[in-house]
């Protein structure tokens, strides 16, 4: 069949209508495609209209993939007990036959894996209805923009998508008009369901990057890193078109500090999972602008960051009304909010760390009748709610959101921030000399400790690229390079380096709202209103800096012992640090010459300071 007679036989005429009025061949042919792939009883095709982003989350409760809540306008969404984050063992790049791809990275032949994720697609939307819709990364009408498209059979993908973005058909339209044709496309099938409507097929979970076409298919998962494709999926794809178009695609937050005299400078942090991101956007006080993803581009010879999406996929653990007030309070009002893998009892949510008594009994992510102390699928213990589970809230519904967080234009970046989990190398806050010095001993240097959350063993350091790792699509050296080149022209932001989690006797040194100072002393010297001393790798705050802002912020008394305690220079560490990196580095293909000088002279630095201070130097000494 002819890609229109496809189209007729499964499109009823509104359906239709909306989509060839986008007068744009590939996204009809992208949709016959499918059709003829996936066999889906109809096809609806959905534009920006409030009554069909309505008729999206009305059907994610008609299908039970989600189930209304107690509080108006909430509801839950259970991912497979095998589901419950993204998995990077079946996350592979697609490499064509003449092409090579950085070994680091997960990959399999391009035609062997579409061949897998076809068979794996094939006839999966049969007796379901196939949801097509489009949506924008970054703010529409923007140099940032891009358009994506999403088919799916799960209606919960596309309600999340309408709450985490900006809509995106008029761009389709815009775009299309005037002659562009870069588009992101994602093709995802749920696959088989249980009775509890999550996946069953679990083994053939499969996310398939098709950077050769701006493609990503998923198949037999929901969860939304995996499936909402403007989430991760296109994270891969932005950051190949940022290299070959000369901008930037970060893991990144972006908040607006409020410095004195009402100065508004915008920070921008790279964290790995669970290593304070989301809690640093959001310190109350400070304002946030995104807290998961952000595209940098040099505007008007400014650095400048747009919030690629338009609300937050959040985890909801630890989120209670002292540490989280913001949350909370959206948590427990009427709106749109959409909890993932929490416990549900009586239409109520609970979670782990929530700071209420938690019931014994409910619906969670094990099973539709949990009790405490039932076991796993695979014999493990099980818990109330998922560690990674989640909250999904719109930008709009925060109270502390920066007014112009959606600034077409993005924002003028002052600092960008890299912060890992550490237990007794880095100090709490340092600056780097220079761009070249930050990118490469605080971005590319970045290792994160497991924790308990997470399998394995604990406090085990993993490597961790600007924490984007997992999203890397091309070489690691190159990747490092582009950061070296942007922006070479113009003033950029200064880099900084955090780390919230040192321990002395197992305990942390810092309280969770400790970073309310950093980001302080940080706004400070990218104004050049605050002095730092030079630590042998990066500067570091002054003793009588940092006690007048704990005193200001926290009501603290900031005393000269914890400043020695949790600033002092860790000579050893901070070598072994640097002996990881080098072996890492000597396997890394492409490794930027910048970046093995920068190692070079930082060990030469921490040398001369050894041999003149010794192992363990006090502030107060340097
Ligand atoms: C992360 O893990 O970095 C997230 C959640 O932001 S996910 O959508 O799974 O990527
Ligand atoms: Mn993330």
């Amino acid at each position: 069949m002819d890609t229109l007679s496809t189209l007729k036989s499964k499109l009823d005429e509104v359906s239709l209508r909306k989509l060839t009025a986008l007068k744009n061949d590939e996204v009809n042919a992208f949709v016959a495609y499918a059709i003829d792939l996936c066999q889906p009883d109809k096809v609806w095709v959905g534009d920006d209209s409030p009554q069909d982003a309505a008729y999206c989350r009305q059907l994610a409760i008609d299908n039970k993939e989600e189930r209304p809540l107690a509080v108006e306008g909430h509801t839950v969404h259970f991912d497979s007990y095998y589901d419950q984050g993204r998995n990077p063992h079946v996350t592979k790049y697609l490499v064509p036959e003449n092409e090579t791809l950085d070994p680091k990275l997960n990959q399999i032949g391009r035609e062997q894996g579409l061949g897998e994720i076809e068979n794996l697609q094939r006839g999966a939307y049969k007796s379901r209805t196939m949801l097509v819709r489009f949506f924008c990364l970054g703010p529409v009408n923007t140099v940032f923009a891009i358009p994506c498209l999403q088919i799916t059979d799960s209606a919960y993908v596309i309600h999340s998508e309408d709450m985490l973005y900006r809509p995106g058909y008029e761009e389709f339209k815009r775009q299309s008009a005037a002659g562009k044709f870069e588009f992101f496309w994602f093709r995802h099938c749920t696959g088989a369901v249980t009775e509890r409507m999550t996946c069953e097929d679990n083994e053939h979970n499969r996310v398939y990057i098709d950077y050769v076409q701006n493609t990503v298919y998923s198949v037999n998962t929901q969860y939304a890193g995996n499936t909402v494709g403007l989430k991760k999926l296109s994270l891969r794809l932005a950051i190949r078109k940022a290299d070959r178009e000369g901008w930037l695609a970060e893991h990144m937050f972006i908040m607006r500090v409020n410095g004195p005299k009402g100065r508004k400078t915008y920070l921008c942090g790279a964290y790995p999972s669970a290593c304070g991101k989301t809690s640093t956007a959001m310190i109350p006080g400070e304002n946030i602008v995104g807290d998961d993803l952000a595209y940098f581009r040099v505007i008007d010879r400014q650095f400048r960051a747009a919030n690629v999406e338009a609300g937050i996929f959040g985890i909801i653990q630890d989120v209670n009304p002292d540490g989280d007030p913001v949350i909370w309070n959206v948590l427990h009002h009427p709106g749109e909010v959409i909890f993932g893998n929490v416990l549900v009892k009586d239409g109520k949510p609970y979670w782990l760390g929530m700071g209420e008594e938690i019931p014994q009994e409910g619906m969670n992510y094990v099973s539709l009748n949990w009790t405490e102390g039932m076991s796993g699928p695979d014999g493990e213990a099980t818990t109330p709610s998922h560690k990674n589970a989640r909250y999904t809230v719109r930008m709009s519904d925060l109270e502390n959101k920066a007014p112009n967080w959606d600034d077409p234009a993005g924002l003028p970046v002052g600092g960008i921030i890299y912060g890992g989990r550490d237990s007794d190398t880095n100090v709490p806050v340092r600056e780097a000399y220079t761009w070249e010095h930050g990118i490469c001993t605080m971005g590319a240097m970045l290792e994160s400790e497991t924790t308990a959350a997470t399998t394995g063993a604990q406090g085990v350091r993993k490597w961790n690229v600007m924490s984007n790792m997992d999203f890397l699509s091309m070489s690691v050296g190159k990747y490092i390079q582009n950061n070296l080149d942007f922006a070479k022209d113009i003033k950029r932001p200064k880099v900084f380096g955090t780390n919230y989690f040192l321990r002395k006797d197992g305990k942390y040194l810092n309280g969770m709202l400790d970073k309310a100072v950093w980001v302080k002393w940080m706004e400070l010297r990218i104004h050049g209103d605050a002095e730092a001393l030079d630590a042998g790798y990066g500067l570091i705050p002054k003793y009588d800096d940092l006690r007048r802002l704990f005193k200001e912020i926290r009501n603290n008394d900031f005393t000269e012992q914890d400043y020695v305690e949790q600033f002092k220079i860790r000579i050893p560490e901070l070598l072994a640090k640097l002996d990881r990196m080098e072996k890492i580095y000597a396997t890394v293909q492409d490794t930027p010459q910048a970046m093995k000088d920068e190692m070079a002279a930082q060990r030469k630095r921490l040398q001369t300071l050894k041999a003149a201070k010794g192992d363990y130097v006090s502030p107060f000494d340097l």
